[in-house]
């Protein structure tokens, strides 16, 4: 179902303060404004569990959230930064082998815009810090030890 005329604009506004966003033309950000979900969450509720599979990506419109990273079972989960309205994660699964790299938690209430698969090739194909965006503390190792941490719980 087509995104409400009302919703469309608010989105597309987001879209817009997003600053990777700026470069890309008005028809792909309305196209992409047009088929967006908005999700809510509450207090320390999941978004994204690492070593979970997905292929979405999100964009806060509304409050902040909490990364994690746990390297094993056995250590605690690292805390690697907080993201706020105007910001964007979710991008590395769909990069990759759709394998969550990090968890994702709502501090307090939450409203993220979600862009699925397609939408998020359309928004992104062209946008280099988007695809090939750093983590310093990641590498392909850290990657592999999560996964089998995750599939084999
Ligand atoms: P994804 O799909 O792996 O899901 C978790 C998201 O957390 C990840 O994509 C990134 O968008 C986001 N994220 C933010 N900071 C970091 C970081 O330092 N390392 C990792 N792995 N992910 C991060």
């Amino acid at each position: 179902m087509r995104t409400g005329l009302i919703k469309q604009s608010l989105y597309l506004e987001l879209l817009r303060s997003v600053p990777s966003f700026q470069s890309l033309p008005e028809d792909v950000l309305s196209k992409v404004a047009d088929v967006l979900e908005e999700t809510h969450y509450s207090e320390s509720e999941y978004i994204i569990r690492q070593g979970a599979t997905g292929d979405t990506f999100f964009i806060i419109s509304q409050g902040q959230v909490r990364v994690t990273r746990q390297k094993s079972t056995s250590e605690e989960p690292e805390f690697l930064t907080t993201l706020t309205r105007g910001e964007w994660f979710g991008e590395q699964a769909l990069k990759g082998e759709d394998v969550r790299t990090a968890s994702v938690t709502a501090l307090g209430r939450v409203t993220c815009l979600v862009v699925d698969r397609e939408s998020f090739m359309h928004l992104t194909g062209g946008l280099d810090d988007v695809n090939s965006k750093p983590y310093e503390s990641d590498d392909i190792k850290a990657k592999l030890e999560a996964e089998s941490v995750f599939f084999s719980c």
